[in-house]
This record gives C-alpha cells, sequence and structure tokens, in this order.
C-alpha cells in the first residue's frame, strides 16, 4: 500500500525523483491514475479549508478527509499529498494522505520549503544586520539554504553593502547584489532560485515584492490580492500561495508576512545555528559554554583573533539574551 510507504525528502528535487520514481506502482506513465486510484501531487494553494493540488500540468481543487482532523493534523501549502478524484470534470478532489514533511514552518504555515531567500536593502531602509542573523539562524535551525540578496544597490553610491556582501561571502552564504528597479541581478537571482520550493524573507520595504514581480515580469504580488478580494469580497483572509516559475521551482508568497519568527530556537542551541561558530566550540573549557561571559571560550577567541567578525558575534549576544529573556518569561 501507498500509504505506508515512508520517504525521508531531503530537497524539493529528491521529491521529483521519488515521485518519479514511484511511478510504475502507480501508473505506466506519470504518478497520475484517473480511474479512481490516487494520484500524489502538491499543495500550491490553501485559502480557509479548500486546497489547490497540482499533479503534472493540472490543479484540482481538493478538501482533506475528515480522518486528518481527528489525527489534528492539517494539510498546509506546500505538502505532498495523495488524492483521489471525485469529479475529473470539475477537477474536484480529495487528500486521502499526507507526507512526511521535510521541514514545516508554523508562521506562515508551510511545508518543504527549501531555500529562504533573505532580501536586505542598502538604504531605505537601512540595512539590518541582526534581523539577517535572525532570519540566518534561523534557516539553519530549519535544514534550509540560504541566499543573501542586497537590495536597492542603487540607491548606496558609498557602495557600503559591498562589505556586508564580504562579511556573509566568507561564511560561506551565497550573495548577491541586485537593483530590483532597473531589473539589475534579478536574472542570476533566478538561477538560484531553481530546482527549489523558496520563500522570501526581509523587513518591510526591502524589496520584496519588487523583486518576484521581477522573476515573473508581472506584477503577480498584485495579482493575488486582487484575486483575493474577488472571491472573498473583502481583504482579511490572507492565502499562502506557490508560484510556479517552472516544473520544479516555485517562490512562497504570503500576502502581510515579512521575517520569521525565531522563538522556537533555545538560546543554549543558538551557536550552531551561527555556522561560522561551531568549529570552534572545541576550544571552550567548559562543556555547556555559552559562549556568552566564559573565560577561555573558543567562540570568543576565534573573535579576538579575528576568524569571526566581531559585529556578527555582537548580534549574537543580542539574539542570544533576546531568546533567553523570553525563555525566562515563559515560566
Ligand atoms: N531605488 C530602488 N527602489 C526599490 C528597489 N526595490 C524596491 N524598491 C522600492 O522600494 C519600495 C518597497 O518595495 P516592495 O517591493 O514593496 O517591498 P516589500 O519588501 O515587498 O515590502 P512589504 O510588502 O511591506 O514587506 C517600493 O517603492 C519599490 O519600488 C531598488 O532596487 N531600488
Ligand atoms: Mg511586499
Ligand atoms: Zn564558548
Amino acid at each position: 500500500m501507498m500509504h505506508n510507504l515512508k520517504i525521508i525528502v531531503t530537497n524539493w528535487k529528491q521529491n521529483e525523483i521519488y515521485i518519479k520514481m514511484s511511478q510504475t506502482e502507480t501508473s505506466p506513465k506519470g504518478h497520475k491514475r484517473k480511474n479512481g486510484g490516487n494520484m500524489r501531487g502538491l499543495i500550491v494553494e490553501n485559502i480557509s479549508n479548500l486546497y489547490q493540488v497540482k499533479v503534472e500540468n493540472e490543479i484540482y481543487e481538493t478538501t482533506a478527509r475528515g480522518k486528518f482532523k481527528k489525527e489534528e493534523i492539517t494539510p498546509v501549502v506546500g505538502d505532498i499529498v495523495d488524492i483521489t478524484v471525485t469529479d475529473e470534470k470539475e477537477k474536484k478532489a480529495v487528500i486521502e494522505n499526507i507526507y512526511e514533511r521535510k521541514v514545516y514552518i508554523k508562521r506562515p504555515k508551510l511545508a518543504n520549503i527549501t531555500q529562504i531567500i533573505f532580501v536586505v536593502s542598502s538604504k531605505e531602509p537601512k540595512p539590518d544586520l541582526l534581523m539577517l542573523d535572525k532570519q540566518l539562524a534561523f534557516a539553519e535551525f530549519e535544514g534550509v539554504n540560504s541566499i543573501i540578496v542586497l537590495n536597492k544597490t542603487d540607491l548606496d553610491q558609498k557602495e557600503d553593502f559591498r562589505s556586508i556582501k564580504q562579511i556573509y561571502s566568507k561564511i560561506g552564504y551565497t550573495v548577491i547584489l541586485t537593483d530590483a528597479k532597473q531589473r539589475k541581478g534579478i536574472d542570476t537571482l533566478k538561477e538560484l532560485l531553481k530546482n527549489n520550493i523558496n520563500a522570501f524573507s526581509g523587513n518591510s520595504g526591502v524589496g520584496k515584492s519588487t523583486l518576484i514581480n521581477g522573476i515573473f515580469d508581472r506584477d503577480i504580488t498584485q495579482e493575488g490580492e486582487i484575486s483575493k478580494k474577488n472571491k472573498r469580497g473583502k481583504n482579511t483572509t490572507t492565502a499562502i500561495k506557490l508560484y510556479e516559475i517552472d516544473e520544479d521551482t516555485y517562490i512562497a508568497d504570503t500576502p502581510g508576512f515579512s521575517t520569521f519568527d525565531i522563538s522556537e530556537i533555545e538560546s543554549k542551541e543558538l551557536y550552531h545555528y551561527f555556522k561560522e561558530f561551531g568549529q570552534f566550540e572545541e576550544n571552550c573549557e567548559f562543556i555547556g559554554c555559552t559562549h556568552i561571559k566564559e573565560e577561555n571560550c573558543g567562540i570568543k577567541k576565534a573573535v579576538e583573533n579575528g576568524e569571526i567578525d566581531k559585529a556578527r558575534y555582537e548580534r549574537f549576544c543580542k539574539i542570544y539574551q533576546e531568546l533567553k529573556e523570553k525563555e525566562e518569561r515563559k515560566w
């Protein structure tokens, strides 16, 4: 039975490989079986209890089987699901089964994203590296790839963004420069999105929507707003949606969303998610070193030696403190 197959999805591409591997089980051609059997697809949109599921090149409007409610599982955008068609002509179906999620984000509700694009603007608003470090830590925590986009490069005559690029490139992050307004750097970004389910993160006004619209060459974020209004007559529901760039490439868009909440990360675990810190921990004298106040801390030594960027370490301390205070308030 297909339902009992356990899949460990490590990236979106492997999802595809898995789907293709199992073709023989479902039908001779494709993972689509017309006559009553299950088909595997991807949830690309959710508005209240309706889910749009993409199977090959068709979209089915589906609802979830009642059993999910009992199991307290709600399908989310990005889920790989098995559906049974109830009306082929009207493209209606029911979700039978949800595959194991490699990544699950609570807010916005999203499964199986493989990459987050962190947008920082050079000016208006000025670079918020504290936010960037929080968001990068979140991506490491979720096990998702990160891309840093330094946008609005046209507004910074002094090119201060170059030092930001250098700091984060040295750590090992991919950093690209864009001017979304003039469509500069958009093709490079588009290339980096390939074969991923991407989400964009960044403070309000940094240019996320402008970049996304540039990638699609049309005003896609606005389109979302309009269709939402038409469906409901007002603007209250937020529709989470995956926009397809090509067959294996999507961008998740959530109206009103700007950055991920990182409060799930435990303060004492935070240093793991500052990815250049980990290698220096073996030099810490104390087991359970928090790398904040201890003497003989390997990470602090690395900061003194210039192996870790000092400002980044200071932001680590700030974020650590914020998480710690939140934890204390919980008790
Ligand atoms: N000069 C310049 N302006 C830009 C650039 N990218 C975006 N903008 C402008 O910056 C403003 C904000 O851009 P948006 O794309 O709406 O920003 P956003 O990140 O989607 O903001 P929220 O939706 O509020 O989270 C708009 O007026 C854009 O035209 C750029 O590269 N250069
Ligand atoms: Mg926007
Ligand atoms: Zn330490």
